[in-house]
């Protein structure tokens, strides 16, 4: 039986790769494993059927048989570890995957995130002029470290893994900034992420999800 994930009836980005919804298909079409799509509205995400699923009633969650997921990380972990693609076989750099996958979402991820809030809920507060250069700031921090440790490599631990399927998901995040320019290394592995095969049929999923047309993939 295909797995059933949840995605936003109504995207924001209308459908465009940055609900977290994402990761989840890409990581499905790395794997090559085909899943199923429920999509809820904001307000069936808060009703208490949707909360036993995920407590903070939010998207993306996961149904497999009687295992259900929540969280972005914890489900694109449990397919990578399910099936062969995203971490390697040996023991230590299997270990160095899962660690980026840590990196992107504890370490990069938080600051990118502050500057989205910030810019959506708090762009009328006194503060905003003052505290967006330092929550940029905080953004060039980590990609200038992780630019230069990516140096001109493909990906971050020899082959393509879990660990840059989250991290580039992660700073996908920034592209409308245009901050990522700023570090070319670091927009091209972006770009080889989203050239991948996988990435765009995951891409075209929920972007059909918007516009109604059959993915063509
Ligand atoms: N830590 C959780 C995870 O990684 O799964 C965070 C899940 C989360 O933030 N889910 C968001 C959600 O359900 C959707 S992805 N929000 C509704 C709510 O909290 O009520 C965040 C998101 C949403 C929309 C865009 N967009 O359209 O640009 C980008 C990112």
């Amino acid at each position: 039986m295909n797995a059933t994930i949840t995605a936003f009836e109504r995207s924001p980005d209308r459908g465009r790769g940055l609900a977290r919804d994402m990761r989840v298909r890409w990581a499905l079409e790395e794997v090559g494993q085909p899943y199923e799509v429920r999509l809820v509205s904001f307000a069936a995400m808060k009703e208490p059927a949707h909360r036993t699923l995920h407590p903070f009633g939010q998207i993306p969650t996961y149904e497999e048989g009687d295992l259900g997921l929540f969280e972005s990380g914890a489900i694109v972990f449990h397919i990578a570890e399910r099936h062969a693609g995203l971490l390697p076989n040996d023991a230590n750099s299997r270990a160095r995957a899962i660690t980026w996958m840590f990196a992107a979402l504890n370490t990069v991820e938080p600051p990118i995130l502050d500057l989205q809030t910030i810019r959506l809920l708090e762009g009328d507060k006194p503060w905003y002029q003052q505290r967006l250069p330092l929550v940029e700031d905080r953004i060039r921090v980590r990609l200038g470290e992780l630019s230069a440790r990516l140096g001109d490599a493909e990906c971050l631990d020899g082959a393509f893994s879990a660990g840059d399927l989250m991290m580039v998901s992660v700073l996908i995040r920034l592209k409308a900034s245009r901050m990522l320019d700023e570090y070319p290394n670091l927009s091209a592995y972006v770009a080889r992420g989203e050239a991948r095969p996988a990435y765009q049929r995951a891409f075209d999923a929920q972007l059909a999800v918007f516009t109604g047309q059959p993915p063509t993939g």
